[in-house]
């Protein structure tokens, strides 16, 4: 029954894992509910709960029509917990247990590292809920304030997908660290979310749609390795959650690329000619193209710590226990052992930045972290061509990576955007050029005005090209309570 396509709903926790039969799994998860609609009604969209939102609901796992789209006040939300279907025959495609049928249990002498792999993970998801709890009062758009709504539902099941690895393989421990995910709370200086970038803060809508971009991009990198794993049930819960990643990247990607369309429309019609003129741009009631490059310095470098050092033990471990593997493991040619070949990996000698060689198994992270830097790259060429389209002369580039690190080899040097190492004192001189300065985010806070009618958007951004579940250009998204 464990392949099972289509998803039960008659329990109330919808499900494709026969929760219906496993009594003890199903009492833990309809323990931690009530908790987990408590969390969301306090820290889930502040303002919104009554609110009728047009949203994709997961009714499946079959790729070809996975989603239903209807009105849903948001906390009546069918969380479920879906997992792709059963491989028959799987095999695991990495690591030390290379080519042995996937476990279909925890591995004893594997269970804290993939305890502590499943908690990261889990961490991360409500975290971006907390973070994006403020946006819909500025919503530019009904059609914008949807898409943060179903992200949010959507990090939430993903939460619930966790929950379920833990609730289910891991006993008490798996249950008490279900409750620890409710607990903590990004920002928190007491009891803080686990990584970094999960405790900053989201201020305004074109921070959203870069961390949707870059963050959730991380997401989709870490959920692909941890796709390959060979504890099938962690491998099944993750395709199938990056099947709702992909609408995030497509939020983020699209909510730049309108910004970046209608400033480049509002300089071409004003005649603007420099992009560099910023009080002339932003007169115009947009966002000047080098702040947001300065966002997008900044969320880039938040993201590129999330994937730990660069040459890392933990990661040579969880990729030898064969359960974090690399991107599109599957279609490497290589022996996907990693005994005896090497990856070059940038690390700071004598005061200098260079390329090192080390042994591939310690440089998992660094391998990672650089398909993750060429999908970026993809976006920001397609973000390129819509300014050459226009024809304004200005280019988004990826500042470098030892640019305003925290965690990793660069992480106490300080360096400009284009990688020269420089003195704490020209670092803090000329930051206010690399990073969003408080003008900075002063400005763009002074145009995030909400926006409530249908088919209507604020200044600073151009509409969708086409609809959500094509609907047409003035549907009425989000049904706001009276
Ligand atoms: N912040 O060997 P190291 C997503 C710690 S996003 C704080 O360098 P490792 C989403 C590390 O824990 C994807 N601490 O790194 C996106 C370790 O501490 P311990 C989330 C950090 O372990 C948007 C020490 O430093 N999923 O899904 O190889 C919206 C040395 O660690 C950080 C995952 O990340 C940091 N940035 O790699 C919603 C996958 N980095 O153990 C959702 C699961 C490192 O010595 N996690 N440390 O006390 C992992 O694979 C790994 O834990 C990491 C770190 C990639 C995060």
């Amino acid at each position: 029954m464990s392949d099972i396509v289509n998803v039960d709903y008659s329990t109330k926790i919808p499900n494709n894992v026969n929760l219906t039969e496993d009594r003890q799994v199903l009492r833990a998860l309809e323990g931690w509910h009530p908790g987990y609609i408590d969390w969301w009604k306090t820290m889930g969209p502040n303002g919104f709960q009554e609110a009728l939102v047009y949203l994709r609901t997961a009714v499946s796992v079959d790729p070809k029509g996975w989603a239903k789209f209807d009105y849903v006040k948001m906390p009546d939300y069918r969380w479920g917990i879906l997992l792709a279907p059963h491989e028959e025959g799987r095999t695991i495609p990495f690591g030390q247990h290379y080519g042995k049928p996937a476990w279909q249990e925890v591995p004893g002498e594997y269970r804290a590292m993939l305890r502590r792999l499943v908690v990261i993970q889990g961490d991360t998801e409500p975290a971006s809920v907390e973070q994006q709890r403020h946006l819909g009062k500025t919503a530019p758009s009904l059609y914008d304030m949807r898409n943060v709504f179903q992200v949010n539902v959507e990090e939430g099941r993903h939460l619930w997908a966790m929950v379920y690895i833990l609730q289910k393989y891991f006993g008490r421990d798996g249950r008490e660290e279900a409750e620890q995910l409710l607990q903590r709370r990004s920002g928190d200086p007491d009891k803080p979310r686990m990584l970094g970038a999960f405790n900053e803060a989201t201020p305004d809508w074109l921070s959203f749609h870069m961390f949707t971009f870059f963050t959730d991009r991380d997401g989709k990198m870490q959920l692909e390795s941890l796709a390959q794993s060979g504890f099938d049930p962690l491998s099944r819960t993750c395709r199938f959650m990056l099947t709702e990643e992909a609408h995030h990247m497509f939020v983020g990607e699209t909510g730049i690329g309108r910004t970046v369309q209608r400033t480049c429309e509002a300089m071409k019609a004003a005649g603007v000619e420099d992009p560099g003129d910023i009080d002339k741009v932003r007169g115009l009631g947009v966002i000047d193209l080098p702040t947001m490059q300065k966002k997008l310095n900044l969320h880039y470098s938040l993201s590129l710590d999330l994937f730990g050092s660069e040459v890392s033990t933990n990661a040579a471990n969880a990729f030898n226990a064969s359960l974090k593997g690399r991107f599109q493991e599957t279609k490497i040619e290589d022996d996907h052992k990693l005994e005896n070949s090497t990856y070059p990996v940038l690390k700071l000698v004598d005061g200098e930045i260079k390329r090192v060689d080390e042994p591939a198994l310690t440089a998992i992270n660094m391998r990672l972290r650089d398909d993750y830097t060429a999908d970026c790259q993809r976006g920001l060429d397609r973000w390129n061509k819509i300014i050459d389209r226009v024809g304004v002369s200005f280019r988004f580039q990826l500042p470098h990576v030892a640019f305003h690190r925290q965690i990793g080899e660069f992480r106490d040097v300080t360096a400009s955007s284009s990688g020269e190492l420089v003195d704490a004192a020209t670092w803090e001189r000329q930051k206010d050029k690399w990073l969003p300065s408080k003008d900075d985010g002063d400005f763009i806070q002074s145009l995030m005005r909400q926006v409530v009618e249908p088919g209507k958007f604020a200044s600073w951004i151009a509409p969708p090209r086409v609809g959500i579940d094509n609907k047409p250009g003035d549907f009425e998204y989000v049904k706001l309570a009276a």
